[in-house]
């Protein structure tokens, strides 16, 4: 059922607007009404998929939910997890995930995306790569036409190993495009280091990479050494919920 509006009631005057963090719950607690008992789940990471993660929780603790495994994407998702009482596994016990929830910082029409402003893309990709299904969850205004890095970064992770040499060879890779490639900073200025030790280059791009080109630039920064996974999500999502001032959308692959 592609872009149908769905039961949520739309604000009928200005003072009703809704923010930013009622949209990515709105679109969490739909999500979670995929998920059924039994089910292995993969956890998203981030303000959005933190709501549905606290929504498990909540249908757990009251019985409406039974039998829950869950994969977390990254450490704070697991700590989360744990505080809610939500059984966690791994991917080595559960090599097959039922369906992923997770959030995202871009979706274009064909939902593609880019994920990895919160640092835990390469978690996320191995989980949301293993699983049946990937629901993704955003509020209205993460669709872009195209997933070109341009109004945020496309995030690569990469060894703390020479980075700086690898940043460049990123950069040349990317050059066509007009790109920028800076060392994700953490708190107190220094390189932020994310769940498996590594850092994240953030690569903003002047222009737009066109839609066909999303698969070879993919492979382009796979190949280099150094590089251990990117933030594009190619053909990965199998449904993203949108949610707007005027309502839910879902779209599906
Ligand atoms: C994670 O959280 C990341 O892949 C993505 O970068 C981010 C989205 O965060 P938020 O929901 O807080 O906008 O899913």
């Amino acid at each position: 059922s592609d872009n149908s509006p769905i039961d949520v009631p739309s604000p009928s005057s200005s003072s009703m607007t809704l923010t930013k963090d009622e949209l990515k719950r709105i679109a969490a607690y739909k999500a979670v009404d995929f998920v059924k008992s039994n089910m292995v789940l993969g956890l998203g990471t981030g303000s959005t998929a933190k709501h549905a993660v606290d929504r498990i929780g909540e249908l757990l603790r009251q019985g409406k939910l039974e039998n829950i495994v869950g994969i977390p994407t990254s450490k704070k998702t697991q700590e989360q997890a744990l505080s809610l009482n939500i059984p966690l596994s791994d991917l080595d016990a559960h090599p097959v995930v039922d369906l992923s929830i997770d959030g995202a910082d871009e979706v274009d029409p064909r939902l593609n995306l880019v994920k990895g402003r919160g640092g835990s893309l390469l978690r996320e990709k191995m989980i949301e790569g293993a699983s049946k299904k990937f629901v993704v969850i955003v509020d209205e205004s993460k669709m872009v036409k195209h997933i070109d890095g341009s109004k945020m970064a496309l995030p690569v992770e990469i060894v703390p190993f020479c980075w700086k040499f690898t940043a460049e060879r990123l950069r040349r890779v990317m050059e066509g495009y007009g790109c920028e490639a800076r060392i994700r900073l953490g708190e107190k200025g220094e390189a932020f280091v994310t769940d498996n030790g590594n850092y994240i280059v953030d690569m903003y791009l002047e222009k737009d990479m066109g839609d066909l080109n999303l698969r070879v630039v993919s492979d382009e920064i796979l190949r280099l050494p150094g590089v251990v996974e990117h933030g594009m999500f190619l053909d990965m999502a199998s449904t993203v919920i949108i949610a707007g001032e005027l309502g839910v959308k879902i779209k599906n692959k």
